[in-house]
């Protein structure tokens, strides 16, 4: 038994966002039915390839545990089998550019109709307003959401994240919305309308820039570096590396970093565990020394705290860091690459990072299901080939060997 058991998704994703989306609904048990363009699928199948002929990493770890139909809705025969599709499906999911579905035949009116009981998802780049018919990327999302304004070092450019906030944050909040609405559904018995615009995605996860914005307004914001200098803008400035929350902290070097670029240690200097990390680094005299024994003293000379914890975590490494001092409560995480968390065996352990295989491409690591859930453990299956369900799926909607004989010959599959 899984969650979702039971649930079948109309599948009219590409690329990230979307494909996210319907990938952690197919990790939570449903039949998930992605429908491709014939003789062509979703773009990303020959983006980014790192091997010649086979479908791309990119399409692979987003298509995970899906089906695969090739249909063309536009076309006479592919209109009748989309229909029958949205019959027989509980949600359909899509993020093309605004207003490709309805071109397509198929706005939502026309889908309700046909069901009732559909739920009808969208990922778009903005919600109503002047940006509604833009096509948008994970950048722009992150640029137009707060993120980029709100990263990168002081007095420098912009900068995005590498954290794919846009496409998969959005994809993560649909999906929400969907489960949200299914549950509505079993009281209602009405399928409904579910839209993330990217930029409110994006918005959402800078919720405490947005409240950042506001103290601006009563007073400098004590835990940003610009504290230092009390130099600040109308608007929330970039901070570096500086802790968003109350507890200064900062990237600082580990043993290595010559060499390694990854040889760095986040640390938090946070104030109940202030005396500890003092003690460790033989600083045990800010403890008595009034310049450094309170939070607030400190505030105005954080560059030379994290300089001077930063002599002594250039004595070891990132992991001898964590390893000292993590036992002493004190919060510190070492900047692990890929590379060492595609190695690690506790992510290997818990099926976060798992290795599958796939019938053209071999053996790749992908990220399993981040969420886990105790009677509905996710399993991770190997993306579907273009086309590979077709026929499998129009079966199983009834159609018979003519029909699909005539669909093909029309281009409809
Ligand atoms: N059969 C036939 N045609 C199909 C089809 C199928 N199975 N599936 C899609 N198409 C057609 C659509 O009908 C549409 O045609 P029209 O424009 O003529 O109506 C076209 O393919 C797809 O259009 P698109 O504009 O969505 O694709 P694009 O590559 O030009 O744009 C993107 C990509 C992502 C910028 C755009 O889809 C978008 O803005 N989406 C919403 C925001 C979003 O999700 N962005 C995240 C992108 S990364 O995750």
């Amino acid at each position: 038994m899984k969650a979702l058991d039971g649930v079948k998704i109309l599948d009219m994703t590409h690329v990230q966002s979307g494909p996210t989306c319907t990938q952690l609904l197919a990790w939570l048990g449903a039949d998930v039915i992605k429908v491709e363009r014939p003789g062509a699928g979703d773009a990303t199948r020959g983006q980014l390839r790192d091997k010649p002929g086979v479908d791309s990493l990119y399409f692979t770890m987003l298509n995970h545990n899906k089906r695969s139909i090739t249909l063309n809705p536009k076309s006479k025969s592919g209109n009748r089998i989309f229909t029958r599709l949205i019959e027989e499906c509980d949600v359909m999911v899509e993020n093309f550019a605004p207003g490709a579905i309805d071109r397509m035949g198929f706005p939502w009116e026309k889908i309700q109709e046909i069901n009732p009981r559909m739920i009808y998802a969208s990922v778009k780049g903005f919600g109503p307003g002047p940006y509604e018919d833009c096509k948008v990327y994970e950048n722009v999302a992150q640029c137009t959401g707060g993120a980029a304004s709100t990263t990168g070092e002081i007095d420098r450019v912009p900068l995005v994240t590498g954290a794919q906030i846009g496409d998969s944050g959005t994809g993560l909040h649909l999906a929400f919305g969907i489960v949200a609405a299914l549950y509505q559904r079993n009281t209602s018995g009405r399928g409904q309308r579910v839209t993330c615009a990217m930029q409110d995605g994006v918005l959402n996860l800078c919720r405490v820039k947005l409240r950042d914005q506001q103290r601006l307004a009563h007073g400098p914001l004590t835990e940003y570096p610009q504290i230092a200098t009390g130099k600040f803008g109308v608007a929330v400035p970039r901070a570096g590396n500086a802790s968003g929350g109350g507890q200064p902290g900062w990237i600082v070097k580990c043993k290595g970093w010559e060499t390694d670029p990854d040889s760095y240690t986040y640390v938090i200097a946070q104030a109940a565990a202030f005396s500890a990390l003092a003690k460790a680094i033989g600083h045990e005299d800010w403890l008595t020394d009034p310049a450094w024994n309170k939070p607030e003293a400190r505030l105005t000379r954080l560059d030379e705290m994290f300089a001077e914890i930063e002599k002594w975590t250039m004595t070891k490494t990132k992991f001898e860091v964590m390893n000292i001092l993590n036992p002493l409560d004190v919060p510190v995480g070492p900047i692990l690459s890929m590379k060492e968390i595609a190695e690690e065996p506790s992510l290997r352990a818990t099926g976060t990072v798992v290795e599958v295989d796939h019938p053209t491409r071999g053996k790749y690591l992908s990220v399993g299901m981040p969420v886990k859930l105790s009677d509905s453990p996710a399993e991770v299956k190997r993306s579907p080939l273009l086309g590979e369900h077709t026929e499998e799926i129009l079966h199983q909607l009834g159609f018979g060997d003519n029909e699909i004989t005539a669909a093909k010959a029309e281009g409809a599959i």
